[in-house]
């Protein structure tokens, strides 16, 4: 898990992003490329000299030779073929090691990226998009950067190698083929721009089915309770059969493209044949330049088959390159001060002074005013989508407010380095989230390597305690992906063991105690009162116990604080709260009978040790 731990300061010490992170990689392996490419100048030279051997062959067989020179020239072909493979077996190694590591570093700055970036652009983003971008995209622009650069260079060399022999045996035949490349080039480019069309459309579906496979995994629950498994199978066949049709299709094309290239390049050939055919004759070349000339052809418009492929390769790269750059050059929206306030201790003041904000245009938080004084517990109320949560958002600089600031100890939490504000604040959030790793190692996620002692006190606190027993394997039980082997009760208090273990100067409990039996939540907020004597403590909570416990309660209505006071004193005023909290009581009330009935009809007792199975504390 420690490999988990990014700090901020390494997310961000990457200094001014490069407008083009490829290049930046490029540049720092230009050796290598360049060594990969002069080796391929080489090998293309060298492969021009076989058919000049033929040429030689042929022009000897034509005027009379031995045997021993024959196989001399089968000899020295042999030997070109030996260089000329080794050669380019080390230029393409050397470029294709490149592309890998160039595939290494900005898969690297993915990750920071994702890091680095905040909650607005995981709004806005897919999570099956995001995932096809770091694997589909990064391996497109790996290939492009490994075997597609060395086939573009190669085909570059070839041709003007090719051509400068072919021009040095007839230069009026030359010019003939050259007439006809333009035509195999368009056929190809036809060919090419179909074919990827069409590969687009497999990529397309691919991506959907991707997205779909994603959504059915993480929802297996809801879709299993809700026996939707058929509809879904049914659906998902329907997009798999259509995924099999257009990769079909595609394959249909790619099929026919050699077929294609071979009946055009066929009709070059022939032209060859009916020109060159009379040069020979004429005595203008000899046989074994003929042959040569042909071979020459045949190896050049094989070369731009190849080009075909390139045209392709370099429209996939360009499109995957932007979807990476897109992500690379995307700013979080909270940004770190350019000076952050350094603060030794923070006592646990807390502030909200004019503060406004919108979610997509609404209203949420509206000139809100609320001082809390270090050390006290506050108890936030208020109805659902209120604005509690975004509260604590704005807190944590999860978003910042629109108008006016947030204070910790008086000094606006703009001010303040991201690591240091976050360190002082322990959310347990709304919604517990687990790793898949053992409990140890998702309740130390924000202290490396605690104390035994600190690990201890944060597990009685948390009353996890008493579940570690029945957990089997303790504090070494592995959780399951997103904690599925904890109830709902135990994943919350786990979260709070892991608030509780930063020991951070200001709590925040996001209705996090929702899933936990009364019994157990009292004993746990007892337990707080001691642990974060002298630090702050923000509840946003519903159960009236809860309510009661609080130094103070302030009650949240219309983006601003309609009510402030002790529970006391808000039920004497018998204003909102009072209203809200006999309410509650009622709920809770009718809750606890229906579990009694619940109970005599099973004979047994109903609830896991510790935790509710119903949502009694939710408001309705
Ligand atoms: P709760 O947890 O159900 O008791 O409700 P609160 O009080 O925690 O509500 P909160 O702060 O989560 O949401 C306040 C309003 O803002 C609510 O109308 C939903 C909306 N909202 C919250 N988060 C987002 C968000 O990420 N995007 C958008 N567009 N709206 C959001
Ligand atoms: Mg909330």
């Amino acid at each position: 898990m420690a490999s988990r731990v990014v700090t901020p300061e390494r997310i961000t010490d990457t200094g001014p992003r490069h407008k083009n992170p490829l290049i930046k990689y490029v540049l720092r392996y230009k050796w290598h490329y360049a060594g990969g490419f002069a080796a391929l100048v080489f090998a293309s030279v060298l492969s021009m000299l076989p058919p000049l051997v033929l040429k030689i062959a042929i022009d000897d067989l034509t005027a009379g030779t031995t045997v021993s020179r024959l196989a001399a020239l089968g000899g020295i072909v042999i030997a070109i073929a030996l260089v000329e493979s080794a050669i380019r077996f080390g230029g393409r190694l050397l470029v294709s090691s490149r592309a890998r590591w160039i595939e290494y570093h900005l898969r690297d700055d993915l990750a920071r990226q994702f890091l680095r970036l905040d909650r607005s652009f995981y709004l806005r983003s897919r999570t099956g998009d995001l995932m096809a971008r770091a694997t589909n995209d990064l391996n497109w622009i790996r290939d492009f950067m490994g075997p597609t650069v060395n086939d573009i260079w190669f085909t570059v060399v070839m041709l003007t190698v090719g051509l400068t022999f072919l021009f040095s045996i007839d230069v009026r035949l030359t010019l003939l083929s050259i007439v006809y490349f333009p035509f195999v080039a368009g056929v190809v480019i036809y060919l090419e721009t179909t074919l990827e069309d069409k590969f687009r459309l497999v990529q397309e579906q691919f991506g959907h089915l991707t997205n779909r496979a994603q959504e059915n995994v993480s929802g297996i629950r809801a879709i299993k309770a809700y026996a939707q498994e058929e509809s879904e199978v049914e659906s998902w066949a329907a997009d798999n059969r259509e995924l099999m049709r257009r990769a079909l299709s595609f394959g249909r094309w790619v099929s026919g493209f050699f077929p294609m290239m071979i009946l055009a390049t066929g009709i070059g050939t022939a032209l060859v044949i009916w020109f060159g055919g009379r040069d020979v004759v004429a005595g203008d070349i000899t046989l074994g330049q003929f042959v040569q000339f042909n071979v020459i052809l045949r190896m050049l418009a094989s070369q731009l088959t190849v080009l075909g492929w390139v045209v392709s390769a370099w429209q996939q790269f360009i499109a995957s390159l932007g979807r990476i750059n897109e992500i690379l050059r995307e700013e979080p929206d909270i940004d770190e001060p350019a000076e952050p306030r350094v603060l030794d201790t923070i006592r646990g003041d807390v502030a909200f002074e004019g503060v406004t904000f919108e979610h997509d245009g609404r209203t949420v938080l509206d000139r809100l005013d609320l001082r809390i004084a270090a050390g006290s517990t506050v108890a936030i109320v208020g109805e659902t989508g209120a604005g509690k949560t975004t509260m604590v958002d704005l807190l944590t600089r999860v978003f910042d407010p629109w108008e006016g600031r947030v204070t910790v100890d008086g000094v606006d939490v703009r001010e303040l380095s991201l690591q240091r504000l976050r360190d002082a604040i322990g959310v347990v959030p709304q919604e517990a989230f687990l790793f898949s790793e053992s409990l140890h190692e998702n309740i130390s996620f924000g202290r490396v390597d605690p104390p035994a002692d600190d690990v201890d006190e944060a597990l009685k606190t948390s009353q996890l305690s008493n579940d570690l027993e029945q957990l089997g394997g303790g504090l070494d039980t592995l959780i399951g992906e997103r904690g599925v082997t904890l109830s709902g009760g135990q994943k919350q208090r786990a979260t709070l063991a892991r608030a509780l273990l930063k020991r951070p100067p200001i709590l925040v409990l996001d209705d996090s105690l929702s899933h936990v039996d009364t019994n157990t939540e009292e004993e746990i907020l007892r337990r707080l009162r001691v642990f974060m004597a002298e630090r702050t403590t923000l509840v946003i909570a519903h159960r009236s116990s809860t309510l009661a416990a609080a130094d103070r309660i302030v009650v949240l209505e219309d983006g601003a604080i309609a009510e402030d006071g002790t529970h006391e004193e808000l039920l004497a005023a018998d204003g909102r709260y009072a209203g809200y909290y006999r309410r509650q009581l009622l709920r809770e009330q009718a809750a606890a009978e229906e579990r009694e009935l619940a109970v005599e009809d099973q004979g047994q007792s109903g609830t896991a040790a510790g935790d509710r199975a119903d949502e009694e504390g939710a408001q309705s």
